[in-house]
């Protein structure tokens, strides 16, 4: 046999070996309600993409029953591995259960489900939104200190949730609660949903200031579960003259673009970062499924915390 011919079968049979076989993965996404969530599944089909990972990409549009039917189409569709970012924590259990009899693994990505469901998934990859909701509640007095002289008694805190019954919303929420109890300086006067949405964001915060003349001076801060509703709240603030970032202090979670330029803007004090950037892991854990390896019950992802004197800096840094 010629010698180039033998030398280039030689590397073709080396390359065919190397790659690894193909996997076909059903992803359930949440929906798009705010630019981090954008960011995820940007993040996911680039992965999916860069690893030959076949994506078939369903967007639940908030809707746990459209996951529900998009898991169960999944199974139909006998796909190698099945991932979703669960809306709510709570009601997975039966389809779990569905995956596991027709020897489906289930990743969880981004949002926790109830513990109890532990045993029936293979990993959930994700931040800790516990930390997280600290983590804000440290970086909101720090702020608060600096910009407000220290008065007697706690300064009043608006919070506005995420999802009602989602992980993110939950343990943010209990979080911000362990610190500001424990800190004797926050204390929580109104609790509203606003779906981690910036329209909502906005709308909860026009109600509350319609409801709280200026001059009652009614609260001192604000911390939102997540950048978009804090930038509506922003908006909101400035409609009715406050001025957000000065006379109320704004502080939320995610990271992302327009929360470093509110920050340049003076109008946000501080944002903890939740990285939506999980395609990559997501592929991997994908990848080691199907090689055999054992998974970690719990891959936590890291990130850090950014005051608005950083955010100069930082803007030109960012991904999402
Ligand atoms: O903070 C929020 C998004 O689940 C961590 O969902 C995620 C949250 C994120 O809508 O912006």
């Amino acid at each position: 046999m010629d010698l180039t011919l033998y030398i280039l079968i030689g590397i073709f049979s080396v390359v065919a070996q190397a790659a690894p076989p193909p996997i076909t993965m059903g992803f359930s996404q949440i929906g798009a309600e705010s630019a981090w969530r954008v960011a995820n599944t940007k993040s996911i089909k680039d992965a999916a993409k860069a690893e030959g990972v076949e994506l078939i990409f369903a967007d639940a549009q908030q809707s746990q029953v459209n996951q529900l039917k998009a898991i169960k189409t999944f199974i139909l569709q006998k796909v190698d591995v099945i991932a979703f970012s669960p809306v709510v924590t709570t009601g997975w259990r039966k389809v779990l259960l569905e995956a596991k009899k027709s020897k489906i693994p289930v990743i969880v990505l981004d949002r926790e489900i109830d513990k109890k469901d532990h045993d029936l998934i293979s990993t959930f990859i994700g931040a800790d939104f516990r930390e997280e909701g600290r983590r804000a509640a440290h970086c909101l007095v720090d702020a608060l200190k600096l910009k407000k002289e220290n008065k007697a008694g706690a300064y009043r805190v608006i919070e506005i949730r995420g999802t009602e019954g989602s992980a993110p919303a939950i343990e943010r929420s209990k979080g911000f609660r362990e610190v500001a109890d424990q800190s004797g300086v926050l204390k929580i006067v109104r609790s509203e949903g606003g779906d981690f949405k910036e329209s909502l964001g906005k709308e909860v915060m026009e109600g509350i200031l319609d409801g709280t003349p200026k001059a009652s001076g009614g609260f001192d801060a604000v911390f939102a579960h997540n950048d978009n509703m804090a930038l509506g709240a922003i908006a909101a603030l400035k409609g009715r003259g406050f001025k957000p970032g000065k006379e109320v202090v704004v502080v939320s979670v995610d990271a992302i673009r327009e929360a470093f330029e509110a920050m340049i803007a003076g109008e946000l004090n501080c944002t903890v970062e939740c990285s939506p950037l999980l395609g990559t892991q997501l592929m991997t854990a994908a990848r080691d499924i199907q090689s055999g390896k054992t998974l970690e019950k719990r891959i936590i992802t890291r990130a850090g915390v950014f005051p608005m004197s950083s955010a100069k800096d930082e803007l030109p840094k960012r991904q999402y």
